[in-house]
């Protein structure tokens, strides 16, 4: 069968990775292991920074590092009240690259980039990427709403090629993908790469609660919701009794921003380590409904990619 090789792919040739798939950064579940397992299957395996302090991130990092020799990145949750000292840390670590999410990157961006760093930000609009990229990013992660966790307001089918037309940088689709048309799709829009999260969430080596993952496994197409608009920062998520009830607290005038604040903390924790689904805030997109088993990264990725074959080349042998 004919295969793209994906050697003159300008993200696996920048990166030095054998497939143009990021596995994306999500809070309480990618960590050292969940990484290093899709690095030593070929993507870009991301240790996700999300709420840690420099001193808990240092101890992942270094453990992605003793788990694989292949590249792979970390994510700064920008939105995280320790992200100065972690923006810090990814320095020091002598992190090769990095990618940003829930914020604006630019005040850490020259110091990451003098550092030899290759800065990749999550980018939710036209006007954000053009200013990434005349920060100096290597490239940009385009995020449609389709997406698990905190997202944008456009789908990826409308930011991915309006984001190509805009930037002269390399630009990483997500939000909606998890198999190869999904591969062929964002390719057919302008992108050169994919982000991968809720398939992920499904992987052998992804340490989250049975629960989770039995949620993605069951999950049909239109069993995910947003909350937290109310709050500024919207995420996608399953519907759950705890999303339900957010949603009608939300909606009630008399309770205070702090207090909506105050239940939503800790609920991710409560999903990917206890599984408990009444408190739990499952994080997950729209192509959950997609996902349909339990597999390792190798296979998921490798998958991924034989069939993004056949669709590309769908009259061979
Ligand atoms: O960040 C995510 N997904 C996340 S983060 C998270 S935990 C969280 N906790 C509290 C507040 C916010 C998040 C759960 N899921 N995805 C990447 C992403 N980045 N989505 C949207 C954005 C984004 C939004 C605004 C990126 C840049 C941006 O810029 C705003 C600005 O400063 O102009």
């Amino acid at each position: 069968m004919k295969k793209d090789n994906f050697k003159n792919n300008p993200i696996c040739k920048s990166l030095g990775i054998k497939y143009p798939i990021f596995q994306g950064a999500m809070a309480w579940i990618s960590d050292a292991e969940l990484a290093a397992a899709v690095s030593n299957a070929g993507g870009l395996g991301i240790v996700a920074g999300m709420n840690s302090s420099a001193e808990q991130l240092k101890k992942e990092i270094e453990k992605a590092k003793k788990l694989t020799d292949k590249p792979f990145a970390v994510n700064i949750m920008l939105a995280s009240p320790h992200a100065e000292e972690v923006a810090r840390l990814v320095i020091t670590e002598g992190v090769k690259v990095i990618t940003t999410g829930a914020g604006n990157p630019l005040k850490y961006m020259k110091s990451w980039i003098d550092a030899g760093i290759k800065v990749i930000p999550l980018v939710p609009s036209v006007s954000f990427a053009r200013l990434v990229e005349r920060a100096g990013a290597h490239a940009v992660v385009c995020e449609g709403c389709e997406a698990g966790g905190h997202i944008g307001e456009l789908t990826t089918m409308v930011l991915v090629p309006q984001i190509v037309d805009a930037v002269s940088i390399p630009v990483i689709a997500a939000g909606g993908i998890a198999d190869g048309r999904g591969v062929a799709a964002a390719f057919a829009l302008g992108a050169v790469g994919i982000q991968v999260g809720t398939r992920f969430l499904v992987a052998s080596e992804c340490n989250i609660h049975q629960n989770y993952k039995d949620l993605v496994i069951k999950a049909k197409d239109i069993e995910t919701m947003v909350t937290g608009r109310r709050t500024g920062h919207p995420v996608r998520g399953f519907k759950t009794a705890f999303a339900r009830e957010f949603t009608k607290i939300e909606n009630n005038p008399d309770i205070t921003d702090e207090e909506i604040f105050k239940l939503g903390g800790g609920a991710l924790r409560k999903a990917a380590q206890e599984g408990n689904l009444l408190e739990g805030s499952f994080m997950a997109g729209q192509i959950a409904g997609l996902v349909k088993y339990e597999q390792s990264c190798k296979e998921i990725i490798e998958e991924i990619f034989e069939e993004y074959s056949k669709v590309v080349f769908p009259y061979q042998n």
